[in-house]
């Protein structure tokens, strides 16, 4: 067995690894950015060591910095977690360079699943079909038209470098051809640094179904059972089980076969996931991850395997300890991902900030995977990941029940959740009868009126103002007051002044008799408009962006003529290019970014007057 592991990553993926770590007798080194010193996945390890920098790109993608603090500690392993370095061939290959054992698989086969195109390809050799398309890379648009034309439409053109969904177009007709076309070679040199793209048909209401395998040195290949990642918004999973609801089994081995020889056509080792989209009865290979999914405990649940340790056996050398035949299904497992995001009104701003306050979950079979404690800080330089609660039930009803009753016991105050969003979902009959897919979320669902918990954040924050920036008058109070007998917690809009008067007290107690804190001690601050132009821009013609990224494209030049809703540039930001909006019409005055500007939440881009 390794002896000491370094994980390459932070928050809940390397708190899950130092657990591992810990139940294995391995040591654990953690690294750290300059805003991550004091992380609990910090706290958590054996050992840390400084990477520097904020921003991922200045740490946790920091090669020289990581393999400095591999050499200084003496690890003999490193992890990668997911995103970050998990997918790097060059990274795997500098790792096992300097003598260490990377825990994923061998950078040949990262290399052959990395490209979709090579992926495709790969699959084809084992005997698994992709969706009906084109294994080579699309250059031109007439290809489109006339793939189109002969298999119908719409068609995908998607990054050949790509993954999770970004560069994807969906093309309706050969009009649409050549701007799709533009569009996503251009998104994906932005996101890839790779402009090849390729196509296939458009499914239209597929579920999105991943299998997950695990293979050692020695020849063995194991698949473990599907997750069902259907329930997405905007390529980000919100909401994952297994096994698939309604799935049948006889599918279910035959795609679990598939993704074997899709793992041993590659030379796999260690644990992947082959991704696969599901339609009409039939399946079909869309890429394979080659690394720990987010998700990976739905599989541990339902499997009684721990991924994680199986990883650093596989690593250190050793056999699978179980056969195909000896692997037992049982039960359902659902997990939920509760970012740092605030859904209100349908929007998932991002919502960095203190926890202020974390009461995790409880009862059987809840788990809850966290990379932060009460006090810690959600930075908007990394992923807003703040947990995954992970659930066991014998059937999908009993898990889903258990999913709510556990969110609703979970309080996280000081940042806005996903929590409202997650809860709703759940709820609703469409999910509870399992027929939902890909495109469920997105188009039968209407966060708009979710109210979103942002409430805790501002309560953190201070004050929560009645009808946002500009009337300050009152101020949302949460009270608790008994009648008759019975116990009653209470909002409470109150003016703001005179100080003090129409307060409650202080010294009232919250439901878990901690004090609350007088809004007076923290100062009051407004609530914080969340339109992409910016509460302020109403008034000033100052066009903002909402959230950090990067400018890709201004659509507008000094002196234009802007209307209302209008369009100015394009903000590549959440891992999507979204739309910066004027809420003013009149004359572009100032231009203040160009293409390629980092830009920050408030940032202004453009004025109108
Ligand atoms: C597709 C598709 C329909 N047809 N490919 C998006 C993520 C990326 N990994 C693949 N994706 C899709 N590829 C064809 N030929 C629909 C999607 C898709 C999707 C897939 C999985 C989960 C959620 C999704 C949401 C929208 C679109």
């Amino acid at each position: 067995m390794l002896n000491k592991v370094l994980i390459a990553n932070r928050g809940e993926i390397a708190v899950r690894v130092i657990r591992a770590c810990k139940e294995l007798g391995v040591a654990s080194v953690a690294v750290y950015s300059e805003l991550d010193r004091d992380a609990l996945h910090v706290r958590m390890a054996d050992e840390a060591y400084s990477l520097g920098g904020q921003t991922a790109a200045e740490s946790y993608l920091n090669t020289e910095a990581v393999l400095d603090a591999v050499r200084r500690s003496g690890a003999d392993g490193v992890h990668p977690g997911y995103g970050f370095f998990s997918e790097n061939a060059d990274f795997a290959r500098a790792i096992q360079g300097a003598g260490v054992t990377f825990i994923g698989p061998p950078a040949k086969a990262i290399e052959a699943m990395g490209d979709k195109i090579s992926a495709r390809h790969a699959a084809e050799k084992a005997g698994v079909a992709g969706v009906p398309g084109r294994s080579d890379p699309l250059v031109d648009p007439a290809e489109v038209i006339g793939f189109g034309n002969e298999h119908g439409w719409p068609v995908a053109i998607k990054a050949a470098f790509g993954g999770g969904g970004r560069g994807m177009k969906v093309v309706n007709s050969p009009e649409e051809a050549p701007a799709a076309m533009e569009s996503a070679q251009r998104e994906a040199q932005a996101y890839f640094g790779r402009p090849e793209i390729y196509l296939e048909r458009y499914l239209s209401w597929p579920r999105h179904i991943e299998m997950q395998i695990l293979c050692d040195t020695h020849g063995n290949a194991i698949w473990l059972g599907e997750r069902d990642c259907s329930s997405q918004r905007r390529h980000q999973k919100l909401i994952e089980e297994s096994p698939a609801p309604l799935l049948p089994v006889e599918i279910r081995t035959r795609m679990g076969e598939a993704a074997v020889r899709v793992a041993a056509a590659c030379k796999y080792v260690g644990a992947g996931t082959v991704e696969f989209l599901y339609q009409d009865g039939e399946f079909y290979f869309l890429e394979m991850n080659t690394r720990l999914q987010v998700e990976h405990p739905v599989t541990e649940l339902v499997t009684g395997i721990d991924l994680v340790e199986w990883q650093l056996r596989v690593a250190s050398g050793e056999p699978l300890g179980f056969t195909q035949q000896s692997i037992v299904h049982s039960g359902h497992a659902i997990e939920v991902r509760i970012n740092a995001e605030d859904p209100a009104g349908g929007k998932f701003l991002p919502s960095p900030g203190t926890i202020t306050r974390l009461r995790p979950p409880g009862g059987p079979w809840v788990r809850l995977d966290s990379g932060y404690d009460e006090g810690d800080t959600i930075s908007q330089y990394y992923d807003n990941l703040i947990a995954k609660l992970i659930v066991w039930g014998p059937t999908r009803e009993i898990a889903r029940k258990r999913m709510i009753r556990a969110l609703e016991e979970t309080a996280i105050e000081g940042v806005a959740t996903t929590i409202p969003a997650d809860l709703y979902i759940l709820a609703h009959p469409e999910f509870a009868s399992g027929t939902h897919s890909t495109r469920w979320v997105e188009e039968k669902l209407s966060f708009e009126p979710l109210q979103s918990n942002a409430e805790a954040k501002l309560k953190a924050a201070g004050s929560l103002t009645e009808g946002g920036a500009g009337s300050g008058e009152k101020v949302l109070r949460e009270v608790t007051a008994e009648v008759d007998g019975r116990r009653y917690q209470l909002k409470l809009w109150v003016p703001t002044g005179p100080e003090q008067e129409s307060r409650p007290s202080t010294g009232v107690s919250s439901p878990t008799g901690r004090p609350t804190t007088p809004a007076s001690r923290r100062g009051a601050r407004p609530a914080r408009s969340v339109s992409a132009s910016g509460g302020s821009g109403l008034a000033t013609g100052e066009v903002t962006v909402p959230m950090q990224g990067t400018i890709i494209k201004v659509l507008v030049s000094k002196g234009d003529a802007v209307e209302v809703g209008q369009t100015v540039c394009v903000l590549e930001a959440m891992k999507m290019e979204n739309a910066i909006q004027t809420e003013k019409a009149g004359t572009v005055t100032k231009i203040k970014v160009s293409p390629g500007d980092t830009v920050g939440p408030g940032d202004v881009v453009v004025v109108v007057e």
